[in-house]
């Protein structure tokens, strides 16, 4: 399949050099081509690595300074349509950006800086015309205004731990000047208690069947909670110099600049639309393609945000420079760990540290060696696995005050036995007769299915994820955090695969006689608490997935049972959309807002299979 559409792309490559050879004989100064229904793609190899510096995003405060202390702040922040130079050699490209005006819009959008234990309030603006730049599916559960005018467009920030209202729930969409509202939605400005552990976030929209077109349209940006009085210690590169944000993602352009996107189904006579997966082929750092960053011979500090719709990428530096690692997702680690080689999946966060004063040469690239999609799909070539260049200033290493101390911050350690109940979960991929995907679900329900999904305030859940299909789901759990326990791989899979397909549950279909095979160490970067997690196929994932703080005993500032409640999905936006997400109900339980305490085991399954469906 992966295959076969590169073909389809290759000729089509042909068919627009030759359009364009015909066309420049007739016409020498036609460089793009538009219109007459035939779309010229960018070849990406002609854009220069390299040659744009990778911009720092504008920085927006999410609180005051009053006197001296910090105090809340209510911030405004809208959506706009504008151009966006991804490349020296690239035309403008129509974007949808966040920004405090349309000026100042970027994409991504602005850094939000929070302190932790001090609240920040956002209302979030719909600024867009009333159709969108990217061709979307009507025919998947989609917010469609009822004037059929109007971008729906909801915020999630992915990491918060906060109240369902402020949570960006798929159904609380709004349209320009909320003249149209989602059945969920309540408020224009939404709270962030940002009362949690210091780390990364990113927001993003989070509309139903519209995430992966507004994502691609450029609605994403970074969140910082800081936390002075437990991370200033530690005394790791900091500052916007030397601390950097980077937000990846791969796009295809077109030659005229717009972002290329194939309308075309994968099953037109289905979904007219809708495709499973998008992969670019120019790789974007803080909007920009390929770009290359000049730093000191010094130690820096990555934290690198994955926003691409389907794009894993496994990072490493081409002279093998060592990443230590501080953080994933939203959390610090205890202690740093160093590794050469990085995987990333969509949506999750990287956070290392880098010492440029041990690299001989004068410059370095990152590179990706993902095949995609991962981990069965095409390897990496020239383009894709390129990633951004260092230029590293000549001379001896800086005097640098940072170091990576060799403990970091640690939360309690997760207990098993903490957990008070168990579900089994199964994901599904359906295919039409021609083997292709035409839509995918959790537990064989649509996202409409009454809730099945309801952990108790306070409490951890232990769920196992099996994942018998071919594809790397990364799955992404709202207001919770989690460890990643244990992998062990599925034996004998057709046989449990064929009972699954009939039965839907696990308990019967004895998922324990199958999961008996080869353990696959969690690597030591990612034991902390994620919120996000690649589960490997053909294998059992156990997660230990946390509703309450981590960083201290103290019940939410905030009522996690209100509505809408809140969702858990693949991260792969291009399913979620379609529809891999169910929804999440906390309830109270004994004593709402305690910490969790032993009730006994509990298990959770999500299983995801790939049912033939004919
Ligand atoms: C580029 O060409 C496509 C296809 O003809 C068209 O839909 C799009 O609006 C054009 N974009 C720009 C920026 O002109
Ligand atoms: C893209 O351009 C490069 C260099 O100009 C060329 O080698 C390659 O064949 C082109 N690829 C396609 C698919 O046309
Ligand atoms: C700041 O502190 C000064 C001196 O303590 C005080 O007079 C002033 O009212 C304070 N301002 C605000 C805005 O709190
Ligand atoms: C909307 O949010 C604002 C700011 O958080 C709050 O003051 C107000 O009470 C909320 N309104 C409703 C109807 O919930
Ligand atoms: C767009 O997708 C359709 C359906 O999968 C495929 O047939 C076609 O080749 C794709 N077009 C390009 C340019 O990749
Ligand atoms: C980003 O995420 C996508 C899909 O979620 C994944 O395919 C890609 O490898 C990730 N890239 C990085 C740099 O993590
Ligand atoms: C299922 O396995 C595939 C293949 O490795 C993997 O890409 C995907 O992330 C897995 N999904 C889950 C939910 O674990
Ligand atoms: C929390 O929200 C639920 C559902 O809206 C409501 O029934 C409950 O009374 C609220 N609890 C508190 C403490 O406000
Ligand atoms: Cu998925």
């Amino acid at each position: 399949m992966v295959e076969k559409s590169l073909m389809l792309k290759m000729l089509l490559y042909a068919f627009a050099v030759g359009v364009l050879l015909l066309v420049t004989k007739t016409c020498p100064a036609a460089a793009t081509i538009t219109g007459g229904g035939n779309v010229m793609l960018l070849n990406s190899s002609r854009l220069k690595m390299f040659v744009d510096e990778v911009p720092e995003m504008p920085t927006i405060r999410g609180y005051r300074l009053v006197n001296g202390s910090y105090e809340s702040a209510t911030l405004t922040i809208g959506m706009f349509r504008k151009d966006w130079k991804f490349h020296r050699d690239l035309p403008p490209t129509p974007v949808f950006a966040y920004g405090t005006s349309q000026r100042t819009a970027t994409v991504p959008g602005p850094t939000i800086e929070a302190i932790a234990g001090v609240s920040t309030h956002v209302t979030w603006q719909n600024h867009l015309p009333s159709s969108h730049i990217l061709p979307w599916d009507p025919t998947t559960p989609t917010a469609i205004p009822a004037n059929k005018k109007g971008i729906p467009t909801v915020v999630h920030l992915h990491g918060m731990i906060g109240g369902p209202e402020s949570d960006g729930h798929a159904h609380s969409w709004f349209t320009n000047g909320f003249h149209q509202t989602g059945p969920t939605w309540t408020n224009e400005t939404y709270h962030y208690p940002n009362v949690q552990h210091p780390g990364s976030l990113w927001y993003h929209d989070h509309a139903m069947g519209l995430t992966r077109v507004n994502l691609l349209a450029g609605l994403v940006g970074a969140y910082v909670i800081q936390d002075p009085k437990t991370e200033g210690g530690l005394g790791l590169p900091s500052g916007n110099e030397f601390h950097r944000r980077l937000v990846i993602f791969d796009r295809s352009f077109l030659t005229n600049g717009s972002i290329y996107m194939n309308s075309t189904g994968n099953n037109p006579d289905i979904h007219p639309e809708w495709q499973p997966e998008y992969f670019g082929d120019v790789i974007v750092v803080n909007g920009k393609a390929w770009p290359r960053m000049s730093v000191r011979r010094r130690k820096y500090r990555f934290t690198i945000i994955n926003a691409s719709n389907a794009r894993f990428f496994r990072l490493y530096f081409e002279n093998g420079l060592r990443l230590i690692h501080v953080a994933a997702d939203s959390a610090y680690l205890e202690k740093p760990v160093v590794a050469t080689h990085t995987l990333l999946a969509p949506s999750e966060i990287i956070d290392f540290v880098v010492d440029f004063s041990t690299s001989k040469e004068e410059s370095v690239l990152l590179e990706n060696d993902a095949p995609y999609p991962y981990p069965s799909g095409d390897p990496v070539n020239d383009a894709n696995g390129v990633v951004m260049k260092f230029v590293i200033s000549r001379g001896e290493p800086e005097p640098d005050p940072s170091s990576v101390p060799g403990t970091l911050i640690k939360y309690p350690t997760p207990e098993l036995s903490t957990a008070v109940r168990s579900r089994y979960i199964a994901l599904y991929e359906y295919t039409s007769a021609a083997d292709e995907p035409t839509h995918l679900y959790i537990n064989g329900k649509s996202f409409e299915a009454p809730v099945t999904e309801k952990p108790g305030v306070g409490t951890s859940e232990v769920w196992y994820v099996i994942n018998l299909t071919d594809d790397n789901h990364p799955l992404h759990v709202h207001l919770g955090l989690f460890v990643v326990m244990e992998q062990t791989e599925l034996i004998d899979v057709e046989e449990f695969r064929d009972c699954m397909n009939r039965l839907n549950d696990a308990e019967r279909c004895h998922v324990e006689k199958y999961a008996r095979g080869k353990k696959i160490e969690v690597l030591p970067h990612e034991k902390g608490w994620k919120n996000v997690y690649k589960m490997m196929p053909g294998f059992v994932t156990k997660i230990l997935v946390r509703f309450s703080y981590i960083h201290s005993t103290q019940p939410y500032v905030f009522n996690a049972t209100a509505e809408p409640g809140y969702v858990y999905h693949c991260h792969i936006l291009d399913h979620e959309d379609n529809v891999m997400m169910r929804p999440l109900k906390l309830v109270a339980s004994g004593g709402m807002g305690r910490v969790a305490n032993p009730l006994g085991v509990s298990i959770m399954i999500a299983i995801l299979m790939m049912v033939h469906y004919l």
